[in-house]
Order: C-alpha cells, then structure tokens, then sequence
C-alpha cells in the first residue's frame, strides 16, 4: 500500500520572508498537490538551530548562516504526500542557488547558496526527526482534501 501520508519538513528562510516570497513559495507546494498539515512562524532559537544544522556546524560559515537564520522569524511548515520528501527536494533544487534546475524553487528565485530561500529535509529518516523537532503532534492537522481523487490515481491513494 502507498504512503501517501509521508511527511517533511520545509523552512522559508528569511531571505524568502524580506523579499516577500512566502506566497510564492507556498503556492509552489500548493499546485504541486501536496497537503499542509502543519504551519507557524517563528524564531529559531540557537539550541534548536544548532541541532537542525548538527551536519554542518563545525563548517566554517556556520557563523554567518546562523545569523542569517536568526535574523527574522521563519516559516516551518509540515507538508504531506506520497513519497514527499524527493519530490519536494526536486521542487526546491539543488544548494548552490544559482546553479539549480530553472523551474525549482531556488533555481527560479534565489541567487546565493546561504540564502536559498527554503530549507527541505532530504531523507525519510530526516524529515521525521525534523518534523517532530519542529511541531508537537497537536499542531499537526489530519483532514481529507477533497482534490486527492485527482491528484493521485485510486492505486496511489492507498
Ligand atoms: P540543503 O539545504 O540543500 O539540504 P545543506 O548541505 O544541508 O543543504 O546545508 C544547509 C544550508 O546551509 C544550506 O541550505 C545553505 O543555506 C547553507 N550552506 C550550505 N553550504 C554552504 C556554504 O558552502 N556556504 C554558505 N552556506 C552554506
Ligand atoms: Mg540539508
């Protein structure tokens, strides 16, 4: 049977927020087809962001991404979806902004490698541990979407 309820974690990072591409950049997941099932603004916190970014912080521009990180509020979001996680890394592009895929997110909106507009977990394991470091289960919404019968085919929809 097919997961259509696989969750992942997407940030919009503040860059997105100041150039005010939050709409934009929703709306991208929103076409796509996939489910919101969690959403807050708020501020990452040095503890939290120390643990989200665990891989690179020993990374010389670990300094400068956790200013820029910290500099307004972002966006967390939870979408869901069959197998989301690849497809919303597919929709985001690559890291390297400038070099990504035209039609992406990043490569349709940003420039930088730092400032690349979202954050998207990259694998299953990941995305589970990133979503429930992000929200409590209480703020995670189950609810049907009505545009699911046409999203997916019926096999799909397990
Ligand atoms: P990802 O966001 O595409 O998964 P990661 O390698 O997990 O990329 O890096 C996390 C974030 O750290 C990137 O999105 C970017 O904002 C920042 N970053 C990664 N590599 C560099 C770099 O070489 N210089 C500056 N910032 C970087
Ligand atoms: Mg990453």
């Amino acid at each position: 049977m097919s997961d259509v309820k696989e969750r992942t974690l997407v940030l919009i990072k503040p860059d997105a927020i100041q150039r005010g591409l939050m709409g934009e950049i929703i709306s991208r997941f929103e076409k796509k087809g996939l489910k919101l099932v969690g959403c807050k603004m708020m501020e990452l916190e040095e503890a939290l962001l120390r643990e989200h970014y665990a891989h690179i912080a020993d990374k010389p521009f670990f300094g400068g991404l956790a200013k820029f990180m910290q500099s307004t509020p972002v966006v967390a979001m939870c979408w869901e979806g069959l197998e989301v996680v690849n497809a919303v890394r597919l929709l985001c592009g690559i890291t390297k902004a400038r070099e990504a895929e035209a039609g992406s997110i990043r490569g349709d909106l940003a420039m930088s490698v730092a400032c690349n507009v979202v954050h998207a977990s990259d694998s299953i394991e990941n995305a589970e541990a990133e979503v429930s470091r992000f929200f409590k289960e209480d703020d995670l919404h189950s609810y049907d979407k009505s545009e699911y019968m046409h999203v997916y085919a019926e096999d799909e929809r397990g």
